[in-house]
């Protein structure tokens, strides 16, 4: 048995455009809008339009996620949902009166709230007029926008971020076309890593302005996928150094030390793409760091070196530095398409004790995704999930190491509480606790569910 720190947080993350559904909202966010005019571009043809219904719902769901364990809940406001008029930051009376009301339920449920500001959803109102994170003026009106939730919520949200993933939405909206707008082109690739960068510092900016307390925090959620090289050979240890740095150092450093890597700085000028900057904005960002990290984790990055030598390529894209490389024998999650490897818990925590004067972070997401979960119910109507169970065990029992040699992790969100849709797979991988059957909305509690509870009332993993 191994027992967790007493002030451990124990919670589950999910978000707003993935739960709530389109219900009674004023604007549309780029998938609202992607999904409208290309509905055949979704798995199985499932937009975001009902998700798991949680704007209707939440009343009911939040005490089922309260009989799950879930202390802590990370969600997010959809700047589409709140804000009537994006350039004034005027609110929708609706969308505030939901968000006001969601945040209070969540409180009478014991459910302390973690709110995000943007889970990868841009208004499209923002992306057609000035093509979203392309333009700087965006960054502007996203920290109107977070200084209007600071105003409204943050006599009751006392944990912000700013960004879950940001880098996602640079890999899916302007490299390999998983999010709108579907572009291709590295170098806007690269302005809008740093123009995503100086929003979040715009915002953190107007966080201090207002709250001068201890109480409150503010922070990003930062996908951290460490690569590993193929080999010791020096093209292979180059692959995964850059690999690193884009993927990982790149946006630690700009978030806790208000910097960014010289190194990568310096390979970005080298390859003539570095961004556009200016010296007052490198100085909002020095002085607008977080004061909490949250680290989503659920698969490493195995890279070797690239096969074509880089100067051989035309278009700028990061990846004329790295392959990926499928390293035989590595355990998987099937149904996702994603390697099981826990103990990338424990180097990441290495990583932020050793290179990032052991700054406090928490897990704000990991999970396993699992298709069909209807295989695995029993005759009550329960899933049996152990694989959840034995995958948050393994991940847990690598933090616990890191913890133990001295990690200042704070606390583990589960993704996900119940059932939700999922931007490229609609409701094909399950991640929940509680399954949502989406005929009917109805939603149970899974074999994981009762599992989870014991852990976070008790802190002991079996
Ligand atoms: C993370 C996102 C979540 C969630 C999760 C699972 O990258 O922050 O929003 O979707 O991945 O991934 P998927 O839904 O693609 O299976």
């Amino acid at each position: 048995m191994l027992k967790f720190p007493d002030d451990f947080a124990w919670g589950a993350a999910c978000s707003g455009p993935q739960t709530e559904g389109r219900f009674n909202k004023r604007h549309r966010n780029v998938f609202d809008y992607w999904y409208d005019t290309d509905p055949q571009a979704f798995y199985n043809g499932v937009g975001p339009d009902t998700a798991s219904n949680f704007y209707n719902d939440y009343q009911k769901d939040l005490p089922l996620m309260k009989e799950a364990g879930i202390k802590h809940l990370r969600t997010s406001i959809q700047w589409s949902r709140l804000i009537a008029d994006f350039e004034t930051g005027e609110v929708d009376p609706a969308g505030a009166k939901f968000y006001s009301d969601l945040i209070d339920c969540m409180l009478e449920n014991g459910i302390e709230p973690y709110m995000n500001l943007c889970h990868f959803d841009m208004p499209y109102e923002l992306q057609k007029k000035y093509g979203g994170w392309e333009d700087k003026h965006v960054g502007d009106l996203f920290a109107k926008f977070a200084d209007k939730c600071f105003e409204l919520y943050g006599d009751r949200v006392k944990h912000w971020f700013t960004f879950n993933e940001p880098k996602v939405i640079v890999d899916g909206a302007y490299l390999y076309k998983f999010h709108y707008p579907l572009k291709v082109d590295g170098p806007l690739a690269v302005q809008v890593t740093y123009n995503i960068n100086l929003a979040s510092a715009k915002a953190i900016q107007k966080f201090r302005a207002r709250f001068k307390d201890d109480e409150h925090t503010v922070g990003i959620i930062l996908n951290l996928t460490p690569a590993y090289p193929r080999s010791n050979e020096p093209a292979d240890l180059e692959a995964a150094e850059f690999a690193n740095l884009w993927c990982v150092d790149l946006w630690l450093e700009a978030a806790i030390k208000g910097t960014f890597p010289e190194k990568i700085i310096k390979i970005l000028a080298d390859d003539g793409v570095l961004w556009d900057a200016t010296q007052e904005e490198l100085d909002l960002i020095k002085e607008s760091t977080i004061d909490l990290l949250g680290v989503n984790y659920y698969q490493p990055m195995r890279v070797q070196a690239p096969a074509i030598s880089p100067k051989s390529l035309q278009d700028w894209m990061p990846d004329i530095h790295f392959d990926n490389y499928e390293m035989p024998g590595r355990v998987m999650n099937v149904d996702k398409g994603w390697e099981i490897y826990p103990k990338a818990l424990y180097d990441i925590s290495v990583n932020l004790r050793e290179n990032y004067g052991n700054f406090p972070w928490f897990v704000s997401e990991n999970g396993m995704g699992v298709s069909r979960e209807e295989r695995f119910l029993d005759d009550k109507g329960e899933v049996q999930d152990d694989y959840r169970i034995n995958f948050i065990r393994d991940h847990l029992k690598w933090l616990h190491k890191g913890i133990s040699e001295g990690a200042n992790c704070k606390g583990y969100f589960l993704w996900t509480a119940i059932d939700n849709w999922s931007w490229m797979n609609a409701y094909r991988n399950r991640y929940g606790l509680i399954r949502d059957d989406i005929h009917t909305q109805k939603k149970t509690l899974k074999k994981s569910a009762y599992w989870y509870r014991k852990l976070s009332d008790t802190g002991e993993l079996d």
